[in-house]
């Protein structure tokens, strides 16, 4: 079968039950049918396949980790990591639509909302007939999303929303926006802001050079009457989005190896056919120590990433332990990606392969879900005690 065989140097397999390895490949299957074949042509015309969103529905995109009582799939953490890697081979702009679905989205309506809200809004953002998009970073206030300025008060009937956020990833399509932003007293809260509703606005978002298959956009708040039943009701402060972030962060851990195990499985296959000097490439000392280094850093990224699903089925994970992770991880398939692109010399600038448009994606991951310095520093802070944020 030409069916992809991720690497798994360290026989991690024997670490997962057969739940996860079922899921796995089923993932797996739907990606290289409905995936790997469409989407550099979506990618070039820089669109998002909106024909894909049943299928993410349906191989438990959308909610791995959410309670069947809300139309989740009632996943482990392994299995929803799992999940985001294999979509991540395909693409990260198909897995930041799942991460935001999953995390920026449903997480928060399961955790801080009401019943009401949950049972409104999860069953149908689980299979896909609703789509969602998460609202933090502003054009001013983007590392640091504690000094934003969108905000909100009281006029009796409803809140009044003013103000704007930029870079939000499913905004152009989305039918509901989970934003963040102030009361009077200053007290970040989040809000289901939806399509339609008089003075909200969804702009997009032209020109990246990364994650073009996704589709990125504003949210302007002009005076916009949200009613008061769609305020999350179960936390506030900055804890409250920063908390989505470590769910969705997780998952992208998961989600770099997938880009990173796409971009060695296509090099070393090239680099075993192509000829020069009479000798496949593969066998010059240059080409096997990029490709001996590749294997070992996804295998280290591997383990460190099955250790961490674990705790984080254990409810023991904390944010600083998934921060290493989303660093070392996108970072390393950053590198992965501009090394294996070397070895198929001017074929890898092509989208014949996949490995140029996951070297540019990852740009936009090693950008969103807070920066590989701000990840650093959060590291810095967690081992000293000391913020060297402000
Ligand atoms: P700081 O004073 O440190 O913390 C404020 C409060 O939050 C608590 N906290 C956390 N809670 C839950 N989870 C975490 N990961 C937390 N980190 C901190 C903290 O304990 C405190 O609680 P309390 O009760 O004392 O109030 O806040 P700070 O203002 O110094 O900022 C900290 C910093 C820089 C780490 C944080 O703001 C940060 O992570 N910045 C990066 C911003 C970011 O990641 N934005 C992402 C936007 S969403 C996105 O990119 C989606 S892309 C998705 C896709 O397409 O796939
Ligand atoms: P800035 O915060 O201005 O940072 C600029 C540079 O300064 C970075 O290198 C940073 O590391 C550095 N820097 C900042 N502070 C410090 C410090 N204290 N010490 C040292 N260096 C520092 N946001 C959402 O809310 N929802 C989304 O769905 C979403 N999707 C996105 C999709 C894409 C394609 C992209 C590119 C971004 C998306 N984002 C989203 C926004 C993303 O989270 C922000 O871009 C990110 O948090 C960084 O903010 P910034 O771009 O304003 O950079």
């Amino acid at each position: 079968t030409d069916l992809f065989q991720a690497p798994d140097y360290y026989n991690l397999d024997e670490l997962l039950s057969e739940e996860h390895k079922l899921v796995r490949e089923a993932t797996r299957a739907w990606v290289k049918k409905e995936i790997s074949p469409i989407i550099e042509d979506y990618a070039q015309k820089a669109e998002f396949p909106q024909h894909i969103i049943k299928g993410l529905a349906e191989i438990g995109g959308f909610g791995p980790y959410i309670p069947q009582e809300y139309g989740g799939a009632g996943l482990d953490q392994i299995s929803y990591g799992l999940i985001m890697q294999e979509i991540e081979r395909g693409d990260s702009g198909i897995r930041s639509t799942a991460s935001v679905q999953s995390s920026l989205v449903m997480y928060p309506i399961w955790k801080y909302g009401s019943e009401e809200q949950k049972l409104k809004f999860l069953p149908k953002l689980a299979t896909g007939e609703l789509m969602g998009c998460f609202g933090l970073t502003e054009p001013n206030h983007g590392s640091d999303p504690g000094s934003m300025t969108t905000n909100f008060k009281d006029a009796g009937d409803y809140y009044l929303l003013n103000g704007a956020k930029m870079w939000i990833s499913n905004a152009p399509f989305a039918d509901i926006a989970v934003i963040w932003a102030k009361n009077e007293e200053g007290r970040i809260h989040g809000l289901i802001v939806e399509r339609g509703m008089e003075g909200f606005s969804t702009p997009e978002t032209h020109n990246k050079w990364s994650l073009r298959a996704s589709a990125t956009g504003e949210l302007i708040f002009d005076n916009v009457k949200v009613p008061k039943e769609n305020l999350l009701p179960n936390k506030s402060g900055l804890s409250a989005p920063l908390g989505c972030l470590d769910s969705a962060r997780y998952g992208i851990a998961w989600g770099a190896i997938g880009a990173a195990m796409d971009c060695y499985d296509t090099a070393l296959r090239y680099a075993k056919e192509r000829i020069q000097f009479d000798k496949p490439i593969a066998g010059m000392q240059l080409q096997q120590k990029k490709l001996a280094e590749m294997i070992t850093e996804i295998t280290k990224a591997q383990l460190l990433t099955w250790r961490l699903g674990t705790l984080r089925n254990e409810g023991k994970a904390t944010s600083a332990q998934i921060s290493m992770a989303k660093r070392n991880n996108v970072n390393m398939a950053i590198n992965i990606a501009r090394e294996a692109r070397q070895i198929l010399g001017a074929m890898g600038i092509t989208g014949d392969y996949s490995i140029m448009r996951h070297m540019m994606n990852l740009e936009s991951v090693i950008t969103y879900e807070g920066t590989h310095d701000i990840h650093l520093l959060i590291t810095g802070m967690d081992i000293t005690g000391i913020s060297a944020f402000k």
